[in-house]
């Protein structure tokens, strides 16, 4: 079977470094292994509030870092949710597959709810995966990279594949998450127990941070006692969060991070990550800059919407038929 790559990213606030290392990186070299699927969910903002300009801003900002990160646009669908109606329509039918136990017992659902008043929490929130289950199924998508914190709604999405697929033969390919092997969780520089995350902002590296800003907030970046640069997320985790950060952009192991720095002090250590992370980001942003001003991004999203409509609208009627809704 083809290999077929999804990702999707929320335009919710402006992207993070931990947005970066977890997907952006990778968005070229995914390209070599599969036919690959990447969107901004914007469907997937509405979950929690957020205005309308700002939506738009972070739509075309997104959009602009996806063209960034250096793929080639003929050989990716790159869309917006919201643009492509099948989603929608696929929720529609999906949300009487999940059900209220199994959503509630969502980490993320949990997390997100329980720093809001119970009155404020919209239904989106609570279903959150059933949207996520459909973004997947509709393109038949088989590997979803995710950062840790995802891997949980492709485990429910694949309950999904076998419950629809028991009941009404193959209509749906099952996926699999794939976790990244070194930075699947970025942490906060300011507390690395929590992770770096673009609706909570204290601690972040926003990808569009003035590269001394940058710098500053690496070089003061919460660090532990004692003076050796060693992997310990229990003891040291913001130096085992800084090695990650390291090891993840230089494209080595922790290991061989910690060997580098076995013998520095933590001020050195620190230097060197702030080096990686303004070599790297200062490249992406003079992209990022050249694509907002072309407008390249314009006529890459009017294509992904018609390339992607096709393709999910026939998994759409795929499924409509296998369930009984009958076409006419
Ligand atoms: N800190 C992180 N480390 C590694 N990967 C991360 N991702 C997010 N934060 C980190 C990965 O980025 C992808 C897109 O994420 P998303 O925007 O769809 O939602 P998210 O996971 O909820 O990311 P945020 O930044 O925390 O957004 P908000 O604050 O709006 O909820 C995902 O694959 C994610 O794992």
């Amino acid at each position: 079977m083809a290999t077929r790559i999804l990702t999707g990213i929320k335009p919710t606030g402006q992207l993070t470094l931990g947005n970066y290392i977890g997907v952006l990186k990778h968005l070229k070299e995914e390209t070599n292994r599969g036919e690959c699927f990447y969107f901004i969910a914007d469907l997937h903002a509405l979950t929690m509030p957020i205005d309308p300009e700002v939506l738009k801003q972070n739509t075309i900002d997104l959009a602009c870092f996806y063209l960034a990160s250096g793929i080639d646009p003929k050989k990716v669908t790159l869309f917006v949710q919201s643009s492509v109606s099948a989603h929608a329509e696929l929720n529609a039918i999906m949300q009487n597959y999940l059900y209220m136990g199994e959503l509630s017992r969502m980490t993320q659902f949990k997390d997100k709810s329980s720093k809001m008043k119970e009155s404020a929490i919209g239904l989106g929130l609570f279903s959150y995966p059933v949207l996520m289950a459909c973004d997947i199924v509709l393109y038949d998508a088989n590997i979803i990279p995710v950062g840790e914190d995802q891997v949980q709604h492709v485990e429910l999405t694949r309950d999904l594949v076998n419950r629809i697929n028991n009941k009404y033969g193959n209509v749906l390919v099952m996926p699999k998450a794939e976790m990244r092997k070194v930075g699947a969780r970025i942490m906060s520089l300011s507390d690395p127990t929590k992770k770096m995350s673009k609706s909570d902002p204290k601690g972040d590296i926003f990808l569009k941070d003035d590269l001394a800003v940058i710098r500053k907030k690496i070089m003061s970046a919460v660090t532990d006692s004692g003076s050796e640069v060693k992997y310990d997320i229990e003891n040291k985790p913001g130096i085992s969060n800084l090695l990650t950060i390291y090891a993840a952009l230089k494209d080595i192991s922790i290991e061989e991070a910690e060997n580098q720095f076995k013998d520095s002090r933590y001020g050195d250590f620190k230097k060197a990550v702030a080096d990686v992370v303004c070599d790297e980001l200062g490249a992406f942003q003079k992209k990022y800059q050249e694509i907002l001003e072309s407008k390249a991004y314009v006529k890459v999203l009017e294509e992904g919407k018609e390339k992607a409509s096709a393709i999910a609208n026939q998994t759409l009627n795929r499924i409509k038929d296998a369930i009984g809704l009958l076409k006419v």
